[in-house]
């Protein structure tokens, strides 16, 4: 009975671990322009790579994207075309100049909707100063901390299958 106890909990235990990490969960991966980027002009279209399929539903618009410029006037096309991981749509004109905002809503792969924000601008010189490189920096503690985010989910789940792995079998040894 202990033995079937202990095999019972490891298979949830592997399960729970892989389940966490077999699927995308919608992280972007990388995006054109990049975010914090400066561009000397606007460019013809945005895209944004994720870390796995992007859902779709026919032909609804579950995943988009929406540019708008530094006064919030809308500056993409109102459709965004999904290619795989892929996401793009194409700015509607090009005489834009200061700050870009990029907004996205996706479907992942596995079903989380997932949205997020970022901007670059345009028209400015094009020299990295250090406070840009800083950012740059940010940006990618960012993305590790939201990895770092995840593994302390899973952690938290393996915390708990132990704990009650460690209950059952306490009440099995009485
Ligand atoms: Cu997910």
């Amino acid at each position: 009975m202990f033995k079937k106890v202990f095999v019972l909990s490891a298979a949830v235990l592997l399960s729970l671990i892989s389940t966490s990490s077999a699927f995308a969960h919608g992280d972007v991966v990388s995006s054109s322009p990049s975010a914090d980027a400066t561009l000397i002009s606007a460019p013809v279209e945005v895209s944004i790579e994720f870390d796995g399929k992007l859902q779709t539903l026919g032909k609804a618009a579950i995943n988009t994207i929406t540019v708008t410029d530094e006064q919030g006037s809308v500056i993409s096309e109102p459709t965004s075309t999904v290619d795989g991981t892929k996401i793009s749509t194409k700015l509607t004109s090009v005489d834009v100049i200061g700050l870009v905002s990029v907004h996205y809503r996706i479907v992942s792969e596995d079903g989380h909707p997932v949205e997020g924000d970022y901007s670059f601008r345009v028209g400015e010189t094009p020299m990295l100063t250090s406070a840009q490189s800083e950012d740059i920096a940010e940006a990618d503690a960012g993305i590790s901390e939201e990895k770092g985010s995840n593994l302390l989910v899973n952690a938290g789940g393996v915390i708990i299958v132990l704990t009650l792995l460690f209950f059952i079998i306490k009440r099995f040894k009485k």
